[in-house]
């Protein structure tokens, strides 16, 4: 099951794709994905006959029916350096602070207790086609491509979905106390279009997660990594998100980027970011710059 919400701008109207057809979700969507990973009944509507390839080409631009988040998130949170390679280029850029000898990135890579931050609320995060933001005193903003997982209160994952953990990454290399500003403003958190429940997706560590910025119609950079190589296991990232912290259900959870580009690629306004993640989809956003 494939949970998806379409706006005309004014009123958000919510699907639910099932072997292929759409259908209008009669219910709260994560209560629906509850009662999926359950095993109990998803109220549907009727059956509706969209072209979601045509209405997918569309961003906030034109009028008309396009995609929006999936839902409200209550909470994102992020999970950080979870692939070696985050490992070495957070500890190469910028001014990083070393504890006994290992950067501090090198250290939580290394540790038991992986890094886990709050990141966003619903207010804070757009859907596909809607517009992702770089902050007006950041020159050096990066998307950070990451498999999102919806989780239940008592962790239990009831969903995948794509989510962009954009990030103003001159400010946390000026200093790692300022990580907060640096990930969470308006406009800082991207996901979607699809909420894919768990039994579409044969092996959460064999997907392929790939990134291309595009600028002015030109790819200006293109990156891919595989889920195989995230040094944690979800359950344990989930396991210490909730640890003595209360979540609500349908809370998300980002499990760490694998894909960096170089400061030479930092996002422009008028940028278009797109990430695609095998078996969930795509998600498209242009890019602007907030004053
Ligand atoms: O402190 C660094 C944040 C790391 C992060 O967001 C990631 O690895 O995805
Ligand atoms: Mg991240």
């Amino acid at each position: 099951m494939r949970i998806f919400r379409l706006t005309n701008g004014i009123s958000n109207f919510t699907y639910v794709m099932i072997n292929g057809k759409v259908f209008e979700l009669g219910m709260d969507p994560v209560l629906a994905l509850i009662n999926h990973a359950k095993g109990l009944s998803v109220s549907l509507g009727s059956e509706v006959l969209i072209n979601i390839d045509e209405v997918f080409k569309r961003d906030y631009r034109v009028s008309g029916l396009r995609f929006t988040k999936p839902y409200d998130p209550p909470e994102v949170w992020g999970s950080g350096i979870s692939y070696e390679v985050s490992r070495r280029r957070y500890s190469e850029e910028g001014d990083v602070a070393k504890i006994g000898g290992k950067t501090i990135y090198e250290r939580v890579y290394d540790a038991e207790r992986p890094e886990i931050f709050f990141k966003a609320t619903a207010n804070r995060c757009v859907g596909h086609g809607e517009p992702i933001a770089i902050r007006g005193d950041s020159n050096w903003t990066l998307p950070e491509p990451e498999l999102g997982v919806v989780i239940s209160r008592d962790g239990k994952v009831l969903g995948y979905t794509i989510i962009d953990d954009v990030s103003a990454r001159d400010i946390e290399a000026e200093n790692p106390l300022y990580l907060p500003q640096s990930k969470i403003y308006d406009g800082c958190c991207a996901f979607g279009p699809f909420i894919v429940t768990p039994d579409e997706i044969k092996d959460p560590y064999s997907l392929q997660i790939r990134l291309r910025i595009i600028r002015g119609g030109e790819v200006i950079y293109e990156g891919e990594v595989s889920t195989r190589q995230m040094r944690r296991r979800i359950d344990e990232q989930v396991k210490y998100l909730i640890r003595n912290n209360t979540v609500p259900d349908g809370t998300i959870l980002m499990t760490g980027t694998g894909i960096l580009p170089g400061k030479d690629s930092a996002l422009r306004e008028g940028d278009v970011v797109e990430i695609s993640i095998s078996e969930i989809g795509t998600l498209i956003t242009p890019v602007i710059k907030l004053k």
